[in-house]
């Protein structure tokens, strides 16, 4: 294969709602670019890009892949993006690489809840976009009115480039305003006659490209007055104000296809190599250390690794974008991240699972190598005096959990392994064992990305795994202070155990300091605080141990003991089992015994009087509380509040954005369960949200009481 220079190559990531033609799209792209010589169909399970065995028999794309088409004298990457919305880890880590977003339209349909989905994903991330009106072959194929809706979501930087002649069964011909010409092309696509506009269309055509030209004039002030003054610009000056434009996001053009029967493809190519924008155009990938490097040839050699996955016989594949310099067969670079030396002993690009063996990859362009030590995504490799290390990749943060377990135990090891290995290739996985919660927890995008799972489990590493409702990590704390006495004495045979501690405790605030008086059960404390200790719990809150004996009742070096009682009873809250949190202890008075005290009496002596103070205290349990935001089409707003009032929400705020309603909300985590699975049949699917722990709270009486029960149930059982 030639080698590219940067200003040759083109990123771009196909992105829109599943069964939009993505996948499709980019096979007719590979046949157009040659890489291919048949047309894959993805029913017939042979494309090259769902190559996955889970993607044959899902019938959709589950990884983003990575391909390549040379077209004009350009080289496109192509990243095929899963269109469903619990697989938007693919459609992140594409953006983060691609300088183009080719958003798919069903032109039946206009905008679904994937293209908003992908669309805000590709906004965040400031990623320019050319539309494509795809599936225009089809009966219910409506251009205006899918172009109306595009407009009415997108406002009018969506600009026609191409309009089809015709749509449904028939469609064949493309009117392209840049061009002023007819495409028109056979039944099974292939090459187009490219013909003058018949005359029945001219007047459109023109009023259409002169938007064009305004659109494209509006970005360079020369060529605005050349407009002005001679009422016409050239092809090239169109491009050029067109590619700026593109850029700056202020210009989403809309051009026509029918992947299934290859139609459109060779002119969407041309256009995206004339006005898409190479990838030393596009800000550079922040760096978090080391040297700032140029996009450029001429530079150190850096690359950023995007994806890493698993292939059988092949091992790990590790995909990178060459960020400056180049790299070349057999060169030495070093992990920044882990210090790691490693060598690409080969460099490939990659065409779906197909590799193509390359001697050089150059700064922008996008390439693979295999066996690599210790290389995942998100890594930099650089040159270790560079040091240069590019930011982390943006993933969709989790919205649901899952507790996952093996139905034999003999298995439970494999589990864990299982898991590592497939969020090497999906990190929107994030797995976590709650010592807690006795659980494996993975947190991950819904039930569809928990399927998937599923399937790897039973299809390739054949492990029966049960998925349950993970427990939450509740709390306990004490909300009003009380005090109790605890002898511990142990005197028959051997030697004997003895120590006493009288101790008050009272709920600590946020702030709050240690007293020195209380009245409790009509008597009065006066206490003296010699010491406090502050110990910050590893799972959230404080806990203030204050020492204060007077007259040596109990020796300093008991305090100690104490304490590491009061411990194992927060650790294991008296009424749940919870951890408890947020109190301050007074250890005021107790007794020695000159012989038989010794540290594991005190510590009993603690742990006892600590949990009888406990119980007295009028402890609640405490909640953790999710900050949620909500974006929903405004006709779906009352069916989503309805639901939120049945879940315990809060309601902090409401407003618009981007013709959606965005609702601010709290909500108990208990009452999260499958709540993106509810929204969707709310929404239509068009609803999204995001959730993240915010604090923890007080549960409601009644919700303390079933909490109460069941804990003495499960007691009761083992
Ligand atoms: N009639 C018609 N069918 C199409 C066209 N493009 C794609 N299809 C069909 O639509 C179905 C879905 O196409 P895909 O290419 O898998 O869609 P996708 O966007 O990759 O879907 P996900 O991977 O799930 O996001 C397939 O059966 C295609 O053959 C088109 O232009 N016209
Ligand atoms: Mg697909």
């Amino acid at each position: 294969m030639k080698v590219y220079k940067t200003e040759q190559i083109r990123n771009v990531a196909l992105l829109g709602n599943a069964g939009s033609g993505k996948t499709t799209l980019a096979e007719a792209m590979l046949l157009e670019g040659g890489v291919i010589n048949r047309k894959g169909e993805v029913t017939a399970k042979n494309t090259v890009s769902d190559f996955n065995p889970i993607e044959q028999e899902y019938g959709n794309s589950v990884f983003s892949s990575v391909l390549y088409a040379e077209y004009n004298d350009r080289k496109l990457n192509i990243l095929d993006a899963p269109g469903m919305d619990d697989l938007s880890g693919g459609v992140a880590s594409s953006l983060e690489v691609a300088d183009m977003g080719l958003m798919l339209i069903n032109t039946s349909a206009g905008v679904e809840a994937g293209t908003e989905a992908a669309f805000r994903l590709a906004d965040a991330k400031h990623t320019p976009l050319t539309f494509v009106f795809n599936g225009l072959d089809h009966e219910n194929a409506n251009f205006e009115s899918a172009l109306e809706k595009c407009r009415s979501s997108y406002g009018n930087k969506v600009t026609v480039v191409q309009y089809p002649l015709e749509t449904g069964p028939a469609f064949s011909s493309i009117i392209d305003v840049l061009k002023m010409k007819m495409y028109k092309y056979g039944k099974d696509g292939g090459q187009p006659q490219i013909l003058d506009i018949p005359a029945s269309e001219n007047d459109k055509a023109a009023e259409l490209q002169n938007q064009l030209f305004e659109m494209a004039a509006e970005n360079d002030e020369a060529l605005m007055e050349r407009y002005f003054e001679e009422g016409s610009l050239t092809e090239e000056e169109v491009l050029k104000g067109m590619r700026i434009g593109i850029r700056q996001r202020d210009l989403f053009p809309v051009l026509c296809s029918c992947a299934k029967r290859s139609i459109g493809i060779g002119r969407l190519m041309q256009f995206i190599g004339e006005a898409g924008p190479a990838p030393h155009e596009m800000p550079m990938r922040k760096i978090v250390a080391g040297k700032e490097v140029t996009m450029s040839e001429n530079e150190n050699p850096s690359l950023f690794v995007f994806k890493t996955a698993i292939e059988s016989h092949v091992g790990e594949i590790t995909f990178f974008k060459m960020m400056s310099g180049k790299a070349t067969e057999s060169i030495d670079l070093v992990n920044i991240n882990n210090g790691s030396k490693e060598r690409l002993s080969q460099l490939f690009v990659t065409a779906g699972k197909n590799r193509v063996k390359v001697p050089e990859i150059v700064a922008g362009d996008l390439g693979c190598t295999v066996k690599l030590k210790d290389t995942k995504y998100n890594h930099t490799l650089s040159l270790k005096e560079a040091g240069t290390q590019y930011a982390p990749m943006e993933f969709p943060t989790p919205r649901h959990r899952v507790a996952v377990k093996a139905v034999s135990e003999t298995d439970d090891e494999k589990v864990g392994e299982v898991l590592n290995r497939i969020k090497f290739e999906d990190p929107t996985y994030i797995i976590e064992y709650s010592k807690e919660l006795r659980q494996l927890i993975v947190h991950n995008q819904g039930e569809y990305h928990m399927n998937v799972l599923k399937w790897f489990f039973d299809n390739v590493y054949k492990i029966d795994v049960d998925y349950k409702e993970p427990r939450i990590p509740y709390r306990e704390t004490i909300t009003k202070p009380s005090q109790a006495d605890y002898r511990h004495k142990k005197q028959s045979g051997g030697a004997g155990q003895f120590g006493e501690v009288h101790m008050i405790i009272e709920p600590l605030e946020e702030g709050g300091t240690p007293k020195n008086a209380f009245i409790l059960d009509g008597k009065e404390f006066k206490l003296s605080v010699r010491d406090t200790q502050e110990h910050l719990l590893t799972w959230g809150g404080k806990l203030l141990y204050c020492n204060c004996i007077v007259g040596g009742s109990i020796d300093g070096r008991f305090m100690p003991a104490i304490l590491k009682g009061i411990m194992e009873k927060m650790e294991q809250g008296p009424l749940t089992g919870s951890y408890a949190r947020d109190i301050i202890v007074y250890v005021y008075d107790g007794k020695m015994h000159p012989v038989d005290s010794n540290e594991i009496s005190f510590k009993l002596a603690g742990r006892n009087a600590f949990s009888q103070a406990f119980k007295k205290a009028n402890p609640k349990i405490l909640e953790p509380i999710y900050d949620l935001e909500i974006w929903v089409p405004s006709e779906r707003m009352g069916d989503v509040m309805s639901d939120l009032q049945g879940r315990r929400a809060l309601i902090m705020g409401m407003g618009s954005e981007k013709g959606f309603e965005k609702i601010s909300a709290r909500v108990p985590l208990k009452e999260m369960n499958k709540y993106n699975t509810s929204l969707s049949s709310l929404t239509g699917g068009k609803g999204m949200f995001k959730m993240s722990f915010n604090a923890y709270e007080k549960v409601p009486a009644d919700v303390q009481d079933a909490l109460l029960k069941a804990y003495e149930a499960e007691q009761d059982e083992e």
